[in-house]
């Protein structure tokens, strides 16, 4: 490591070099540094103990997909959906912005663990920065310092990522990854997805490529544990794209809890799989806290998260109430008064949104009241249920089950969301985002969904594939199905099918619940409506079909003949359902 570090140093010639034990005096001592770049504030001292507020550059306010490029010598390696530059290239173009960016600064060394100390699927990165807020968030996102620094001991055997914010020019923003060293290279961003280089840079472009290699999956998915009436604990693991609710599911407080249902949290973003001894997929979590968007966030929408911020958390471009506490839309209420924007201005309606909409709190997974006593076991947890979604608000039903494995990989392959006003651009584009690791895939897609296919041959046991859509919306534009808390009564079907209970109907795009298959008792929703959320429109998926179809063509020769027979098939079924 020291030598890496040393070779870090070389090139970014920082004032002095930190290297972090991950002590409570040393987190100390780096929150005073980030509140002396005057970009930071500590937040009310009783209501928020130990929580601050940083506000980062106002171009520098989310992930950048069109300025994160994967680096292989043949682009053919990187496939249709990602960026891509050659190793050489980019290293002398990203080298020279690197070249004295730490000058004057100092350069902290953060070795980190992604997963449990002691599980087997871990692995080690090592992460050098000159931000300070970058390291007060790793220290909440993974296990950092001296527990990582002792498992690393003298091995070579870890990922590095260097990363400076340059001068936080977007047009000097690179994040750069060099899958075949397995090296990360971000300069010219502080923020989360671009700067804690543990998070999408490793646990899903690096690590993505690596599990392909040596037989494991590093998945964008949740992890849950259903408690069901005995005390029994389900796992499944879920995969939406990015702002449709991944960590509001994964955090749920139960509907059916006074039945016995309640949901635990594994992780609400990631998730690392290997096969294990009893034949089923096995995934950790190798995060240790929730890096989760703000706006939307509240008492109803999520309990669990309200209560876990409240102490020792960070919390990035939300709004400020005079009160010295976070703010942003969505909590509940109207803005108070004198309320203050991220950008640190006096708040008016003319200003528009207080907190910008991607707006983030990060707290330690292990604050959340539902956390599961299970979410560091070593071995992880045994996952019986894939679950794919996104936004669709005509096409997909509440929740339908792919046939078989292979059949799931083509629902996973072809997923969609619609954009929403939240995101820039046109609102309800579908975007299709296979397995939502569309921007997180660090090899060809193509490559990815072959690697899938092979996993469902060699787990003996492996999950069962299922769909959600909590978003659909009736004829009047409203959504049809309340959200939240009841979408527990769908992981119960999804439980009760994974136990080879559960009534279905077979439709041409799987298995959906029957009428009386899914728990509704106490929701009002109308004959009609249900009739409208569990609908299977031939005609919609028809053009869904031809988009799909089209989508999948740009893999070309390299998509895998199964994909290719799965859309066939769900055409033909189509067909034979409709009579002539
Ligand atoms: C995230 C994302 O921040 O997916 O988790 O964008
Ligand atoms: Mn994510």
């Amino acid at each position: 490591m020291e030598a890496w570090v040393e070779e870090s140093a070389r090139l970014t010639k920082p004032e002095k070099i930190v290297y972090c034990d991950g002590s409570e005096a040393e987190n100390q001592a780096i929150l005073q540094e980030m509140l002396k770049k005057g970009d930071s504030f500590r937040l009310n001292e009783k209501t928020y103990p130990n929580c601050y507020l940083h506000r980062s550059d106002p171009s520098d306010v989310a992930r950048t997909e069109h300025l994160t490029f994967i680096c292989t010598p043949n682009k053919e390696e990187v496939g249709p959906t990602n960026n891509w530059m050659d190793p050489e290239g980019a290293k002398f173009k990203i080298g020279k912005l690197l070249d004295g960016a730490m000058r004057g600064r100092t350069m902290y060394v953060v070795p980190y663990i992604m997963g449990p100390v002691d599980s087997p699927i871990s692995k080690i990165g090592v992460e050098v920065t000159d931000s300070p807020y970058v390291v007060a968030n790793m220290r909440i996102m993974c296990r950092m310092g001296k527990v990582a620094q002792d498992k690393l001991g003298s091995s070579k055997d870890f990922v590095p990522g260097l990363h400076s914010v340059g001068d936080l020019d977007p047009l000097r923003r690179y994040i750069a990854h060099f899958p075949e060293e397995r090296l990360i290279w971000s300069v010219g961003s502080g923020y989360g997805g671009n700067a804690l280089l543990g998070k999408k840079c490793f646990a899903l472009r690096i690590a993505s490529y690596m599990a392909r290699q040596q037989g494991w999956m590093a998945e964008h998915m949740l992890i849950l544990g259903l408690e069901s009436p005995g005390g029994k604990v389900t796992y499944m693991a879920a995969a939406f794209p990015s702002a449709c609710g991944k960590t509001n599911l994964a955090m749920m407080v139960s509907a059916l809890e006074s039945q016995g249902y309640k949901v635990w949290t594994v992780g609400d973003d990631i998730a690392w799989m290997k096969i294990g001894a009893d034949g089923y997929l096995h995934a950790i979590n190798p995060e240790s806290g929730f890096f989760g968007v703000a706006p939307g966030t509240s008492r109803k929408t999520n309990p669990n998260v309200m209560d876990a911020v409240k102490s020792n958390a960070i919390f990035t471009n939300t709004g400020l109430t005079v009160e010295n506490e976070p703010w942003w839309e969505g909590i509940g209420g109207e803005p108070p008064a004198g309320l203050i924007t991220w950008r640190g201005e006096k708040w008016d309606p003319s200003k528009g949104v207080a907190a910008q909409p991607n707006s983030r709190y990060t707290v330690l997974a292990r604050q959340s009241p539902s956390i599961s006593p299970k979410w560091e076991a070593p071995e992880g947890v045994p996952i019986s249920a894939f679950i794919f979604g996104g936004r669709r608000a005509r096409l997909a039903p509440l929740v339908y089950q792919a046939f078989n494995w292979q059949h799931g990989v083509f629902v996973g392959a072809t997923m969609a969301s619609e954009t929403t006003a939240a995101t820039t651009g046109d609102v309800g584009v579908t975007r299709r985002d296979p397995m939502a690791m569309l921007p997180f895939c660090g090899y060809n897609m193509a490559d990815y969904f072959e690697h899938w296919l092979e996993m469902g041959k060699k787990i003996p046991n492996p999950p069962k594939i299922f769909h959600v859509n909590w978003f659909r919306k009736g004829a009047d534009g409203k959504f049809l199905w309340p959200g939240y808390g009841e979408n527990v009564r769908v992981l119960k079907w999804i439980l009760e099918r994974v136990e080879g209970r559960g009534e279905a109907r077979e439709t041409p795009i799987g298995y959906v619940p029957t009428r009386t298959g899914l728990a509704l008792d106490g929701l009002k929703i109308s004959p009609e409506a249900l009739d409208e959320l569990f609908g299977v429109n031939g005609d919609d998926w028809e053009s869904d079909l031809a988009d799909s179809r089209e989508f999948l063509a740009k893999f070309g020769e390299k998509l895998p003949s199964e994909l290719r027979k799965e859309h066939e098939a769900v055409v033909g079924r189509f067909q034979k359902s409709v009579p002539a």
